[in-house]
Formats: structure tokens, C-alpha cells, sequence
């Protein structure tokens, strides 16, 4: 199994609520490691730009409303399928959906504030990596 990189939000309703480090530990319990984590505070702007695929979705205003209303923290993840199983600790969108034990059963409080973010591909991880980090912040 090839080691991948996937890029990883803890959302502003987690970082409001002093969950960061819970979060983190999950994704490191699953066997994830951290390269690379900053705390930014994102303009609407740059959430637009970030989530500009959902830029025809009903819920894109609130979506970039939300992710601009507090620091967030954006990290690199390493590790065997990192993808698809930081997918997996993350659990469902919808809370109501997400399997017990997963980071958005425990923490997330509604669909659009769902406390994490994680890449949905190899294309979009390397894009979204690139978006936020420099080659030179990456530390494997
Ligand atoms: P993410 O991109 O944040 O990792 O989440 P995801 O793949 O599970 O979900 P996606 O369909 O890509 O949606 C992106 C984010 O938009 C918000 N959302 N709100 N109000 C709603 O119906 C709704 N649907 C989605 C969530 O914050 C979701 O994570
Ligand atoms: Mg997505």
C-alpha cells in the first residue's frame, strides 16, 4: 500500500469549542501523522475560492459565512490509503449519518458545521495541500 498525503481541516466549530487537540488525536490513533499545521483565520474570499465546486450549492453563501467566522486549523496528513481513511475517522457529512466512534458522530454539531474537513481524492488532495502550504512547511 502506497504512503499518501491528504489535507485536513479542524472547522471554526471545533476550534471555538477547544477540540483541536481531541480531533488531532483521533487522526493520529487511526494511524495518520501530522507533516504539516498552521491556525489560520480565512477572508470569505479564500473559503470561496476553497469550496468554489460548491459554488452552485444552496448551502455555498453559509458554507464560506462559516468557515470565515473563526481560525481554523489546516494540516497535511501522512500514511498507508491517508485518503480514504481520514475519510473514514471523519465519518458521514450528515452527523446523524456517521458511524459511532467517528469524529463527526462525537463532535460535529449539524451538517454544515461538521468539524473537519478531508480532501475527497488524490487530485483535490494535492490542490488543496497546495492551496494552503508551501513545499518548505511540509516535514515528513
Ligand atoms: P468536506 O468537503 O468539508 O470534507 O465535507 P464532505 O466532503 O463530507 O461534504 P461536501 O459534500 O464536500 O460538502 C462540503 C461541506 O459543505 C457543508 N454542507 N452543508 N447545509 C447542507 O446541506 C450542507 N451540505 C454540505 C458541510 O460543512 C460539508 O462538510
Ligand atoms: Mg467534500
Amino acid at each position: 500500500m502506497a504512503i499518501e498525503r491528504t489535507f485536513s481541516i479542524v472547522k471554526p466549530d471545533a476550534t471555538r469549542r477547544n477540540l483541536t487537540g481531541a480531533i488531532v488525536a483521533k487522526l493520529e490513533q487511526a494511524g495518520l501523522r501530522v507533516v504539516a499545521q498552521k491556525r489560520i483565520h480565512l477572508t470569505k474570499a479564500q473559503a470561496g475560492k476553497f469550496y468554489e465546486v460548491h459554488k452552485e450549492r444552496p448551502f455555498y453563501d453559509e458554507l464560506c459565512e462559516f468557515m470565515s467566522s473563526e481560525p481554523i486549523v489546516v494540516q497535511v496528513l501522512e500514511g498507508e490509503n491517508a485518503i480514504a481513511k481520514n475519510r473514514e475517522v471523519m465519518g458521514a457529512t450528515n452527523p446523524a449519518d456517521a458511524d459511532a466512534g467517528t469524529i463527526r458522530k462525537e463532535y460535529a454539531l449539524s451538517i454544515g458545521e461538521n468539524s473537519v474537513h478531508g480532501s475527497d481524492g488524490p487530485d483535490t488532495a494535492k490542490e488543496e495541500i497546495a492551496y494552503f502550504f508551501s513545499g518548505l512547511e511540509i516535514v515528513g
